[in-house]
Order: C-alpha cells, then structure tokens, then sequence
C-alpha cells in the first residue's frame, strides 16, 4: 500500500483504541488510523456492512490490527457485540474515535425548510449525533481513567453551508453531545473533544452537487489559501488523544485552513470573481 509516511514515535505506545468509520482509503478515520499507529496504539475498526469489508479488511490488516467488527450504529445489537468483542479481547480500552455522519441523499439538496422531513431529520442526528453518545456511554464502561475520545464536525454547524441542511443541525447537536459528554466523564480524567476539518474529498464529500465549487472556494477564502489536508486532522487527532492533550476537553478546535476565522476574503480570485 502506497502511504504516506508518518514520523514514528511513542505517544500512543501502550494505548488501545476503536475507530469507527473507515470506509476507505480516503477517510479521515483512516488518515488518523495510520498517524495513531505510526505512535504505537493498538487500533480496533468498525466497518459498516459486509461491502465494506472488502476495503476496510486490507487496511486494518496494514497497521496490524486484529480486531474488525461490522457495526452498523442504528442497530444495537451490532454495538452490543462491537464493545462486547473489545471488553472481550482487550478488557480496558483508551481511547475512542467516531468518524460517522448520514443524512438520506435528498436532504442534502435545495433549501433546509423544503427538503427536511421528519424522518430525515430524525435518522440524521440519530446516525450523525446520537451514536456519539451511544458509543461514548459503551467506550467510557471500558476505557481507562485518562482515555481519550474525538468525533468530527464541520462548519456548517456554525454557519449556513448551501445544501449541508439537516447534517448542520446534526453537527451543531454532536458538538452539543461532547460538552455534555465531557462534563459527565471529565471526574474520571476522560477528555471528549471534536475536530471541526475543512471540506476533505472521501466517499461522504463525494456524493455532494456543488463539491467543485466548494472546495474552489475554501481555498480561495481560508487564511492559509489552501484546502484543508487530512494530515493535519490526524495530527490534531494525536494531540486530543494522547497525553499531549491533557486538560483539554469539550472542546471544537478547528482544523480547516483558517477558513472559520475569516469574515472577508484578502483581495484576490473572489474579488476578481465578483468585481469587473
Ligand atoms: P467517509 O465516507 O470516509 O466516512 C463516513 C463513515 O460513516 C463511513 O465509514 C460510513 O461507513 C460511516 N457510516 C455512515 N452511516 C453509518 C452507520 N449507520 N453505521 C456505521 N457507520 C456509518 O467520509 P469522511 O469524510 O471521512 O467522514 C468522516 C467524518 O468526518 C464524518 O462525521 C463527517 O461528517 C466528518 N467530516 C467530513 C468532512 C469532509 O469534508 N470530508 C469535513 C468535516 C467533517
Ligand atoms: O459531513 C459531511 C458529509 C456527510 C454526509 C455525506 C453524504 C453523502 C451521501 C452525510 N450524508 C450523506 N448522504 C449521502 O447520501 N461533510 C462535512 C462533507 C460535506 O458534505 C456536504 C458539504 C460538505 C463539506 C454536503 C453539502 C454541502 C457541503
């Protein structure tokens, strides 16, 4: 497998973890797989259905991992045995990863109030915000007193994103979820915190009508002038997860070029753009 290389060192050595939500190559779970096992964790996956075995198989295998559990997060007998098999062969775990987000392909086109439906919006946050606290109520009965757990968000929690509709709503009530998380394990020494990328291109960027357009204008509108690197959503995944993050928890930090920090473009392509 041709891979970047990751500098290798010892920050997770020791540390067991679950990572849930690698479909492929391109995930953001699988850029923070590689950067955890580049530090010597021991990593657990989750893959979806049995179609995505065929992907997730190869690279669990590639970092040496030995636990795969098909986990579908609407479906608790899936997550009963996802944490019975890691209580199982491990016994206590360290640290938790949650890279998972759905909204019904219609929802994500068009105007909010139109095409939100009651059954949409329900199986968006189900999907999107509440298997971050059924996992992190699962992880938190195993894992150690100085364990870790990341989800990821995206802006448009913050702010309207044409077209992000209901998934806003969705990131806005899982950024909700990890203060309230937060607070309920922070007396354990449990730290619970969500990195907010960039638009990043994977199977869930993928599918989205006007992805040409958006990355075009992340980069010509964030501080650094440049789309976000899935590399530097791992390397902030390490920080939260190892003891580099010590004190750190409830916390959104923001991994996207500086484009959450901008209100107005510096002169330049857009103004072109828009002024003759
Ligand atoms: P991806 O498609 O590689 O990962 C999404 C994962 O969600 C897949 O592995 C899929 O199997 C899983 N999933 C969906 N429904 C599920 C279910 N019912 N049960 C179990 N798993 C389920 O795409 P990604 O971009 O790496 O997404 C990972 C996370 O990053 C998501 O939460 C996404 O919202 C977030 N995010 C993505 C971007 C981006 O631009 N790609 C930016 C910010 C945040
Ligand atoms: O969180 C996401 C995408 C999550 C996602 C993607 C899909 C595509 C396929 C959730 N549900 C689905 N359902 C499908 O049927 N991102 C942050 C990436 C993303 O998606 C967008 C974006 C960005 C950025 C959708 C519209 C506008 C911007």
């Amino acid at each position: 497998m041709a891979e970047q290389n990751f500098p290798t060192g010892n920050l997770m050595k020791g540390k067991r973890g679950l990572i849930m939500g690698v479909a492929n190559k391109n995930s953001i779970a699988w850029a923070i797989a590689r950067q955890l096992a580049a530090q010597g964790a021991e990593i657990a996956f989750t893959y979806q259905g049995e179609a995505l075995l065929r992907r997730v198989g190869p690279l669990a295998e590639s970092v040496g991992s030995d636990i795969l559990v098909e986990c579908d997060v609407t479906n608790d007998e899936t997550m009963d045995s996802t944490f019975a098999t890691l209580k199982e062969k491990w016994g206590k775990i360290d640290f938790l990863v949650h890279a998972i987000a759905f909204a019904g392909k219609d929802q994500l086109a068009g105007s909010f109030i139109d095409q939100t439906t009651r059954e949409g919006f329900k199986s968006a946050l189900d999907i999107s915000a509440y298997s971050f606290v059924d996992a992190a109520k699962r992880a938190s009965e195993i894992m150690n007193d100085d364990g870790a757990m990341v989800t990821l968000t995206y802006l448009g929690s913050e702010r309207v994103i044409p077209n992000y509709n209901v998934m806003g709503v969705a990131k806005a009530a899982l950024e909700a979820c990890t203060r309230y998380i937060a607070a309920d394990l922070g007396p354990r020494g449990i730290r619970v915190n969500a990195i907010s990328a960039g638009p990043i291109k994977t199977l869930a960027a993928a599918g989205i009508g006007s992805g040409r357009h958006m990355f075009k204008f992340n980069k010509a509108a964030s501080a650094m002038q440049d789309n976000t690197d899935p590399l530097g959503v791992a390397g902030a995944a390490l920080y939260l997860l190892s003891d580099l993050g010590l004190s750190c928890t409830g916390e959104t930090h923001h991994v996207d070029g500086g484009f959450h920090a901008i209100g107005m473009p510096q002169e330049g392509p857009l103004k072109e753009a828009i002024c003759d």
